[in-house]
């Protein structure tokens, strides 16, 4: 095999072989599509405040794409959205902030309800799984927890939220877990808008999950020595 001939068919396996590498879903807006979960050397403390020193510093993921058209839809009163995610010790733990003008909290069925559509996919199939799924209602106690979500708590009168999912080893720095976040605003008692955390052009006839990414920029052994928030908290 002369060189140019090597060299072309090196190429041509690299190129089969990178798209299938990069991840399950192959959907050009959402191969790049991601969240950056990073590890913290505190956790936060799930009690519905986001307070706590590590939500100032992420970066939030907006909920700003329409899943009914697939367009992007403006901050605006009517609504707007954003979360945001860090980990420690085998947990996972979400921030949620709302803006909504119109809280539907009321109702008998949680359809008639503003409520969070959560997927969390921990074995990374890439799709919308029912066993993956998690409805939250806005303002609400859950009675039941579905595994591995293990708190929910609400502040700021249903705009502030927190969240912790148990992933055990999953949890760890470079893995990929599937994750997924809506709103359903009603308004009324009727549905107004689907908006979600997704790449533009998606639309809820798509099934895929985006990535999240664990992530570690510190290092483990300089976690160990630094305090908990919540004695922190605690002197206040
Ligand atoms: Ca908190
Ligand atoms: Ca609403």
């Amino acid at each position: 095999m002369n060189l140019n001939r090597y060299v072309f068919v090196t190429m041509s396996l690299l190129l089969t072989v990178v798209p299938y590498a990069l991840g399950h879903v192959t959907g050009s807006n959402l191969q790049n599509f991601q969240y950056n979960a990073d590890l913290v050397a505190v956790a936060p403390i799930v009690d519905g405040y986001l307070d706590d020193p590590v939500w100032e510093k992420v970066i939030p993921g907006k909920m700003n794409q329409d899943l009914i058209n697939g367009k992007h839809l403006p901050e605006s009163p009517d609504f707007s959205g954003s979360f945001a995610a860090v980990w420690r010790n085998g947990f996972l733990y979400v921030a949620i902030k709302i803006t909504d003008d119109q809280l539907e909290t009321r109702q008998a069925k949680l359809l008639r309800e503003d409520h969070i559509i959560l997927y969390i996919d921990p074995h990374h199939s890439g799709r919308m799984e029912d066993l993956y799924r998690y409805e939250i209602p806005i303002h609400k106690e859950m009675d039941t927890l579905k595994y591995p979500l293990t708190r929910v708590a609400w502040g700021n009168d249903g705009q502030t939220c927190e969240l912790s999912f148990r992933l055990d080893n999953l949890a760890r720095k470079g893995n990929s877990i599937g994750f997924w976040i809506a709103y359903h605003d009603v308004d009324s008692g009727h549905l107004q808008n689907k908006i979600g955390w997704v790449p533009e052009g998606y639309t809820e006839d798509n099934d895929y999950l985006p990535d999240l990414i664990f992530t570690a920029k510190i290092e483990p052994s300089r976690q160990q020595k630094l305090i908990q928030w919540g004695h922190i908290k605690g002197l206040y």
